[in-house]
């Protein structure tokens, strides 16, 4: 039995076409969610993943499967449905699961055989058992996984020349921002795997450098905390010999031991969502979490990057508090604060969101053509309409911020501080210079978006 598991191309992956930016290619990822789809599939099953970031094959050259798999984003939908369209005429029956199929049950319905909602684990040797028989049910829900049962990922089906491996240790997200899919997907309930597992998934990483895909690596209570630092302290005790990049919230900063473990352990750099510069901002998005009275960010930013650990802060631009000049001030907020990396994304309402809901009911969602408009649906586009910015001013907000951070003075002052502080001064250089290089292209993206949306209206 031949089964393809499939993660379909997003010709718009982050903003511009992914031939177009040489630097693109350090934002090719593994497909995790198909690596684990593959670890959950009996030895009878041949299979073959297919990342088409990496380059569409010709499916009509490879060999017939008895059965496709396809992941998506919502972002990649249409180009899912194409690929289920192709396998379907030739009458291979097609699965598709993950965010997309979860949260537009419906709409993917339609086009493929069969859909599973949720979580693999519990349900996925079920489903192909069915396949196999030649009964396979119109829908599935998989809900969420025991924990326990998240098998090892199969890093040695994925094609190599990735700039690196991934790896998820934890599930789920207590925390329910208004604008995220994550508490609506993976629930509200912190789930962490056994850290044996951990340890030993990670030694079958083939790359040296890891994206630990987890939402938050070390939680929000304090036993999320202390089972991070037993995790550190295995993954140290391995000598894994690895270097990775995890999601955090700020509460990393608080603690000293936590922050030597995660340094000792191969963290190299992490990612945090900072979201606005305003406390008002944060209660418009429900990340009341970032609240905390007397924070100060910035001396939070420096306790982390004391460790030797780059901080990528993120920021959204569209929240109804946002008035022009938030772009300015979003850059000069991540200069601030010490930021090594800044992500600005547009404000989207994703489906499943409390953020989709709000604004559907408000009629603010500006592209609304579906499928057709997923592929804007990358958080590099602005597809709803904002309170006090207009298509036009919303765009150069984005561009303004971009222009002001990436700027050549202040990139090459963060390099020069973080080689004074002994901190990736190398990768801090690529990441900055990335994107920039990707500002010159956006203009051509954005001038696109323009035309697309003036033409459908
Ligand atoms: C890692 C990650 C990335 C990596 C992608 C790596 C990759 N190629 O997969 C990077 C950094 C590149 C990335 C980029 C983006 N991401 Co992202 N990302 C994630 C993250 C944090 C983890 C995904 C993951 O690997 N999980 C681990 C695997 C094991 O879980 P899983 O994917 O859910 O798969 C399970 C089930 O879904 C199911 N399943 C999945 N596929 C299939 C297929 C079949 C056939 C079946 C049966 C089951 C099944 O089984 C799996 C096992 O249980 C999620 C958040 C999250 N918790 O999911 C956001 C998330 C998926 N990303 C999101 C977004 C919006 C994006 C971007 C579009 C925007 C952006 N600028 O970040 C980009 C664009 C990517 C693109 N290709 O278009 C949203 C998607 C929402 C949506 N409705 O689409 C999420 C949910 C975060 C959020 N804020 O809501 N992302
Ligand atoms: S944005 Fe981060 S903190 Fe908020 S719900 Fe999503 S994963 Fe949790």
């Amino acid at each position: 039995m031949r089964l393809y598991l499939i993660n379909p191309s997003n010709p718009l992956v982050s903003i511009v076409k992914v031939k177009k930016s040489r630097w693109n290619r350090y934002r090719v990822w593994k497909p995790l969610s198909l690596m684990v789809l593959a670890g959950l599939t009996p030895s009878e099953w041949e299979i073959s993943i297919v990342d088409e970031n990496l380059g569409a094959p010709d499916y009509r050259a490879m060999p017939r499967p008895d059965l496709v798999g396809i992941t998506a984003f919502t972002s990649q939908a249409n180009r899912a449905y194409e690929i289920s369209d192709h396998f379907r005429q030739l009458g291979v029956p097609v699965v598709m699961g993950g965010i997309h199929a979860t949260m537009c049950l419906d709409q993917v319905m339609e086009r493929v055989d069969s859909v599973v909602t949720g979580e693999a684990e519990g349900i996925w040797p079920q489903v192909l058992e069915d396949a196999r028989h030649g009964s396979l049910k119109g829908r599935y829900d998989g809900g969420l996984a025991e924990i326990n049962d998240v098998p090892f990922a199969r890093h040695d089906l994925a094609a190599t020349g990735y700039a690196c491996g991934a790896i998820q240790t934890t599930r789920g997200c207590p925390l329910n921002c208004s604008f995220c899919s994550v508490t609506a997907f993976n629930g509200a309930r912190y789930r962490q795997r056994p850290i044996g597992d951990v340890v030993r998934e990670f030694q079958l990483i083939r790359e040296k450098h890891v994206l630990v895909v987890d939402d938050n690596l070390i939680g929000t209570r304090r036993e999320h905390i202390a089972r991070a630092k037993d995790l550190f302290r295995a993954m140290a005790r391995a000598n894994l010999g690895k270097e990775w990049v995890a999601q955090a919230s700020i509460n990393f900063a608080d603690d000293e031991e936590l922050l030597a473990l995660a340094a000792k352990a191969g963290c190299r750099g992490v990612f945090i969502g900072f979201e606005t510069p305003w406390p008002e901002g944060l209660r418009e998005l429900g990340k009341k979490f970032n609240l905390l009275k007397g924070r100060d960010f910035r001396a939070s930013v420096r306790r982390i990057q004391r460790h030797h650990i780059l901080v990528v802060g993120s920021f959204i631009i569209g929240l109804d508090i946002d008035e022009p000049g938030i772009g300015k001030r979003i850059a000069e907020v991540a200069c601030r604060y010490g930021l090594d990396n800044l992500n600005v994304l547009f404000l989207t309402p994703l489906p499943g969101t409390r953020l989709w809901d709000r604004m559907k009911s408000e009629d603010r969602i500006a592209l609304d053509t579906f499928p057709e408009d997923w592929k804007y649906y990358t958080l590099t586009f602005p597809v709803a309409r904002y309170k006090h910015l207009s298509l036009d001013s919303i765009i150069e907000e984005m561009i303004s911020c971009d222009r002001d951070f990436y700027s050549m003075p202040r990139i090459l002052s963060r390099v020069w501080s973080n080689l004074w502080q002994r901190r990736e001064p190398l990768i801090s250089l690529v990441g900055n210079l990335s994107y920039r290089r990707n500002l010159q292209l956006n203009f051509a993206a954005y001038a696109d978006f323009k035309s697309y949306v003036r033409a459908g209206i």
